[in-house]
């Protein structure tokens, strides 16, 4: 029943007009020189850690705990490319330190710069973790945006993290403890903090040891407060910058991502790009892989490329209707398809 996509759709190589075969020719050169470059490293630990970047420099943290400015030479600058969180080698070369290579990379967070930038730039490499963070009250618990983050987690190839912060206002009564159902049954880990009080704080610093970590969540929802009890400085976090957009005064960055250590250990990234980061790439066909928790059901629809929307015998509307899944994620998936681009 699957449908399959129809062979030869795509425009046969003999129809490539001339700039695109040079074009061809020119990306597979400079993959020969990646290679190369990269084989010159590869029995060598990368000895940087980028923590800012600016056009031809970033500031790195090497391996004897200092922290320099180094030149990108030209080949990284051109071939590689440089993003907070990337792994670098370096080599003092007369009273400058130069960035001579960047390892390849376990994960990227990218960002379009407009509807016409096709493959965006990347804002952020090797981020292990996505802090979806959320208050039950002030502001109220919204879970489509928690759905949201999770499908952008997935999609990015990181784990989530669900914090619950301000839990200073809550009661064991309050009837939003329940809508975190789906979640615990999901084993999406899920702390719950509070700032104000310090509860949750050191579990929070144990979750973010040794890992880099990307905070999203809704303005207000507490993330600068939090970073701020795990002893960084607040106002380096996120929300603060994009509301000067983005610009961090006095310092011409190229990205305004920058990584932050914890006093406990692990790394924060921190920018506002993760917001911005749309959902619009993802085809509406693909959108049920980053519903796990569907799985089980959709086993026994009778379309194997159901969409779960209005198809006949659609297993996962019905367990939606007769509540054996959350209503409330169902909701979540039926509102990101209508989002997306038919
Ligand atoms: N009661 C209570 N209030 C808190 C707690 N954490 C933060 N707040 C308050 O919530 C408000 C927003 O906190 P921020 O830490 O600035 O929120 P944010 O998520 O960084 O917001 P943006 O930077 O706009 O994205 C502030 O007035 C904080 O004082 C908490 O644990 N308990
Ligand atoms: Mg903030
Ligand atoms: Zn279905």
């Amino acid at each position: 029943m699957t449908r399959m996509k129809a062979p030869g759709r795509r425009r046969p190589a003999r129809h490539d007009s001339v700039a695109m075969k040079r074009r061809k020719e020119l990306d597979e050169r400079d993959d020969r020189a990646r290679g190369k470059l990269l084989a010159r490293y590869a029995d060598i630990e990368p000895d940087g850690l980028v923590t800012c970047h600016f056009s031809t420099h970033v500031e790195a943290r090497l391996a004897d705990g200092s922290t320099e400015m180094c030149l990108l030479s030209p080949k990284v600058h051109k071939l590689l490319g440089v993003a907070v969180g990337d792994l670098v080698w370096t080599e003092a070369i007369g009273d400058e330190r130069i960035v001579v290579a960047r390892a390849p990379r376990r994960t990227e967070v990218r960002r379009k710069r407009g509807d016409e930038d096709r493959t965006g730039h990347v804002i952020a490499a090797n981020v292990d973790q996505m802090a979806i963070t959320v208050a039950m009250h002030e502001p109220p618990l919204r879970t489509g945006a928690i759905d949201r983050y999770l499908v952008l987690a997935s999609i990015l190839g990181i784990d989530p993290l669900l914090i619950i912060t301000k839990i200073d206002q809550t009661t064991e009564d309050d009837p939003e403890w329940e809508e975190l159902d789906p979640y615990l049954e999901m084993e999406i880990p899920i702390l719950l903090t509070s700032a104000e009080s310090g509860a949750g704080i050191d579990e929070l610093e144990d979750a973010l040891r040794g890992r880099v970590t990307v905070f999203s969540g809704h303005s207000g929802v507490g993330k600068s407060s939090l970073c701020q009890a795990m002893g960084l400085d607040g106002a380096l976090i996120a929300g603060e910058m994009s509301r000067s957009h983005g610009r961090i005064r006095g310092r011409h960055t190229t990205s305004v991502a920058r990584l932050l250590e914890l006093p406990k250990g692990g790394w924060v990234v921190d920018t506002p790009g993760v917001r911005a980061i749309g959902l619009v790439d993802l085809e509406r066909a693909d959108a049920r892989v980053h519903f796990p928790d569907f799985e089980p059901f959709a086993e026994n629809c009778t379309f194997a490329d159901c969409l779960h929307l209005e198809e006949e015998g659609c297993a996962v509307l019905a367990a939606a209707e007769e509540g054996e899944l959350s209503d409330a994620r169902y909701l979540s998936y039926a509102r990101l398809l209508d989002s997306l681009e038919e």
